[in-house]
């Protein structure tokens, strides 16, 4: 919807610069909507894959899912998008739609305070503004986990956080040590194997690997891509990849289900006929089950640690010294540059930046136990901000571009009631978020995610923190809002109680 002359002119402010936060502006911009800005906190856009450099980075989504379903591509250069190619796509993108000139980089939010019905912005450098309406995008994993290991300070060598990767350390040749087996660490060790003198992959929990090729795509498939609108829109949509996600999406709620079993298969099968060396093999194998942390798709890391220069160790990690990594039974690792693949704090959303909503409520005492949010979208006393791949919604092996757009589609829903002047405040109740969070916690204490193991999906109390339902289910509630959920407050309302 447009904003006409009958229709409140609203001003927002889009937190974050990353692949949701473009959307969102763009999204405005299409509906639009005049006044909008993005702030940023770094000096380019592109969130994890701006800040995620290390080599080997890959996204293990196909590329053509990849994309925004209104801006397909078709010069991805293999099946599995490289990180460089990604930040390229959503740099032109961001471009394309002039969404660059919305931007103000540099510029992190630290409060955004709700006061008489507007939203105050403040940014470090002491910048204000105000908005009717904030769209929170600032991404779950951004702020590094670095690993409780005593001595990290007393390292001789470089060492750094997986994502704040120096690239003025050389690495040919050299002895590296990569502490960390999620999918960062699995694809820094990929990458860097034939690279390196001696690799040590300091391995805590072993990981399951599905296998998946990454061919390129020939010259003449991207020309076909180029000229043919409908293929490119079928390489989008590719049915096998869709009903892939389905599938494993649906195991994930099902524990039990032939589509689980299905998965362990393939992944136990891939490590028995992969590791030729019956020890490293025992090494290598979970003790957890598949799926339980998240899948990692590789094609070439059992290649990569059968090779001569790569070593695993599971040992116990005492503390790093002077010269490298010393375990618990006094082998000393020596070392020349240790990347710390030990991932993020991912309950973090929008903080540290100071949020208060209505009356006084601060977030950080909403969220002390853990973050929580209607739908994923909404949170009480915190009226016209809303989230885009906000706690409790849908993570996992598929292109979070697609749950963004979804979610978008559903908040453009509550836009316009405020656009219309329905309503001047909207915000879920504390009702319905109990009810929502009371049926996700049961459900989610079923799902594959809360079988037994360690993981980032995991909220302070160590249930999984992530939407326990199937895709259908999450593509239903996103397609329009039960308004009884919400508190829509008139203007007359608000003005009475400001
Ligand atoms: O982080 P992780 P990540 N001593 O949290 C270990 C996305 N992503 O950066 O399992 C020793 O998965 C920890 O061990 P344990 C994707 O969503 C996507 O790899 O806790 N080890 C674990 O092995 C992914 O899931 C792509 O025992 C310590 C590792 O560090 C998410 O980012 C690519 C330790 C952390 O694994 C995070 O992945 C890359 C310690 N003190 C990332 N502390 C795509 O392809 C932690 N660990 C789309």
């Amino acid at each position: 919807m447009s904003a006409t002359e009958s229709q409140r002119e609203l001003r927002f402010v889009v937190m974050g610069a990353g692949m949701a936060g473009i959307l969102a502006a763009i999204k405005l911009r299409e509906a639009g909507h005049g006044e909008v800005a993005v702030y940023e906190k770094a000096d380019r856009i592109g969130g994890t894959w701006r800040e995620n450099t290390y080599p080997g980075l890959t996204c293990d989504v196909p590329s053509h899912s990849y994309t925004y379903s209104f801006e397909p591509n078709p010069d991805w250069s293999r099946y599995l998008p490289p990180g460089a190619e990604i930040q390229d796509y959503f740099e032109r993108t961001t471009r394309k739609y002039g969404i660059d000139k919305l931007i103000r980089f540099n510029e992190e939010i630290i409060s955004c305070e709700y006061r008489n019905g507007r939203w105050q912005i403040e940014t470090k450098s002491g910048l204000r503004d105000e908005a009717d309406v904030v769209i929170a995008a600032t991404g779950v994993l951004h702020v590094p986990r670095y690993p409780d290991i005593d001595g990290i300070e007393d390292f001789e060598g470089a060492i750094f956080h997986t994502s704040r990767w120096d690239h003025s350390v050389p690495l040919d040749d050299r002895r590296i040590g990569v502490i960390g087996t999620g999918s960062t660490g699995v694809q820094i060790v990929s990458a860097l194997s034939k690279r390196v003198k001696k690799l040590v992959h300091f391995q805590r929990t072993p990981q399951w690997i599905m296998p998946v090729e990454n061919p390129e795509f020939s010259e003449e498939q991207k020309a076909a891509f180029r000229n043919d609108p409908e293929l490119l829109k079928y390489m989008q949509n590719e049915p096998e990849y869709l009903a892939n996600v389905e599938r494993f999406t649906n195991a994930i709620v099902e524990p039990e289900s032939p589509a689980m079993e299905e998965i362990e298969t393939i992944v136990r099968d891939y490590l028995e006929n992969s590791i030729r060396d019956p020890e490293l093999r025992e090494k290598l194998r979970p003790s957890y089950r598949a799926a339980c942390k998240r899948l990692i798709y590789s094609p070439d890391f059992y290649e990569a640690v059968q090779r001569p220069s790569v070593e695993v160790e599971l040992g116990a990690i005492e503390r790093i010294e002077a010269k490298g990594v010393r375990l618990k039974d006094g082998t000393l690792h020596e070392l020349d540059v240790i990347a710390l693949a030990t991932g993020f704090k991912a309950d973090q959303f929008m903080r540290p930046m100071n949020v208060v909503g209505r009356n006084g409520v601060e977030l950080n005492e909403v969220w002390a136990d853990t973050p929580r949010a209607y739908l994923s979208i909404s949170i009480p006393e915190f009226p016209n901000l809303f989230m885009l791949n906000g706690p409790n919604g849908p993570v996992g092996n598929f292109s979070l571009i697609d749950i963004a757009e979804h979610q978008w589609h559903y908040i453009e829903q509550l836009i316009a009631k405020l656009e219309s002047g329905e309503c001047a405040e909207v915000c879920a109740t504390q009702s319905a978020l109990d009810a929502f969070d009371k049926a996700r916690l049961e459900a989610a204490k079923k799902t594959i995610f809360g079988s037994g193991c360690q993981s980032w999906y995991l909220d302070a109390n160590g249930v999984p923190a992530t939407w326990p339902w199937t895709q259908k289910k999450f593509y239903e509630a996103m397609a329009e809002p039960d308004f009884s959920a919400f508190e829509l407050v008139s203007l007359e309302e608000e003005n009475a109680g400001a």
